[in-house]
C-alpha cells in the first residue's frame, strides 16, 4: 500500500514512522510519501494562502497550490481523501474497505480551509475520524493510515488477524498471565485446564457480556 500524504507539516509524521508501521515500511510492504504543499508555491515568500473572496477572518490555502502537489503524484491510479469534520465517520468497515486499494492519497487541510474549486476537482472521499475538531488533518490522516496497515497482509502477525475474524463485531475477551494469583484474585480456572475448546468457548461468552456491559449498541 501506497500512502501520499499533501501536507503542510510533513515532520508531524515523523511518529508512524515507528513500531509496526515502520517494520512494514522496511519490508516495502507500506510506503509512505510526504509531500510538502509548500514546496508548490511559485510565491518568492514560499507563500500557500490568501484572504478569503466575500471578507471575513483568517486565510484560504490557493487551489492552484495544492493542484500542483497532486500532479507531481505519479500513481496511475489513486484515491483522494480530504480529512475534516464534514466528512463521512470512519469505522472498522471503511478501514478494511480502504485496506484494498492500491494507493491512497490524504488531504491535509486547516480550519482555515482550502479553496472549493480545488477540493471538487481532486477529491474523492471526504473522511471524519469522529464529532470533534482539531487544529489540522494531520493526526486524522495517521489515525487513517494506522488503522488501514492493521489490513494489510504481513503487516501484524498472522495470528492477530486471525483472532480479530473471529471475533467479529465483539469486544476482546480478557488476557490474563503469571502470576497465577495477583493481590488475591486468581487467573479464571478454565484458562488453566488445557481444555482448548472450553477456554474458547469461554472466550466467546465473555466477549458477548463485556460487549453488552460496554458497548450494547454493537449488538443490535
Ligand atoms: N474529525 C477532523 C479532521 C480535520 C480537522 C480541518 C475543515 C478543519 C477534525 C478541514 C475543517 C480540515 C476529523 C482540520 N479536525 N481539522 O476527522
Amino acid at each position: 500500500m501506497k500512502f501520499n500524504v499533501l501536507t503542510l507539516f510533513p515532520e508531524m509524521f515523523e511518529p508512524i514512522k515507528q513500531s509496526i508501521i515502520g517494520k512494514a515500511i522496511e519490508k516495502n510492504i507500506v510506503e509512505i510519501k510526504l509531500i510538502n504543499i509548500r514546496d508548490f508555491s511559485k510565491d518568492k515568500h514560499k507563500k500557500v494562502d490568501d484572504t478569503p473572496y466575500g471578507g471575513g477572518a483568517g486565510m484560504v490555502i490557493r487551489p492552484d497550490v495544492v493542484y500542483d502537489a497532486y500532479k507531481s503524484i505519479s500513481d496511475s491510479k489513486t484515491k483522494v481523501i480530504f480529512l475534516s469534520p464534514q466528512g463521512k465517520r470512519l469505522n472498522q468497515k471503511k478501514v478494511e474497505e480502504l485496506s484494498r486499494e492500491q494507493s491512497l492519497t490524504l488531504l491535509c487541510g486547516h480550519y482555515e480551509g482550502i479553496d472549493q474549486r480545488v477540493l471538487d476537482k481532486i477529491v474523492d472521499e471526504e473522511i471524519s475520524i469522529g464529532d470533534y475538531v482539531l487544529t489540522g488533518g494531520e493526526i486524522p490522516a495517521m489515525v487513517l493510515i494506522d488503522s488501514v496497515c492493521r489490513y494489510i497482509p504481513d503487516v501484524l502477525s498472522q495470528a492477530s488477524t486471525k483472532e480479530e475474524s473471529f471475533s467479529e463485531n465483539l469486544l476482546e475477551y480478557p488476557q490474563y498471565t503469571r502470576p497465577e494469583e495477583f493481590e488475591g484474585v486468581k487467573v479464571p480456572e478454565v484458562l488453566l485446564s488445557g481444555h482448548h475448546e472450553n477456554i474458547e468457548n469461554w472466550r466467546k461468552q465473555e466477549a458477548i457480556r463485556i460487549t453488552k456491559s460496554k458497548r450494547p449498541d454493537l449488538l443490535k
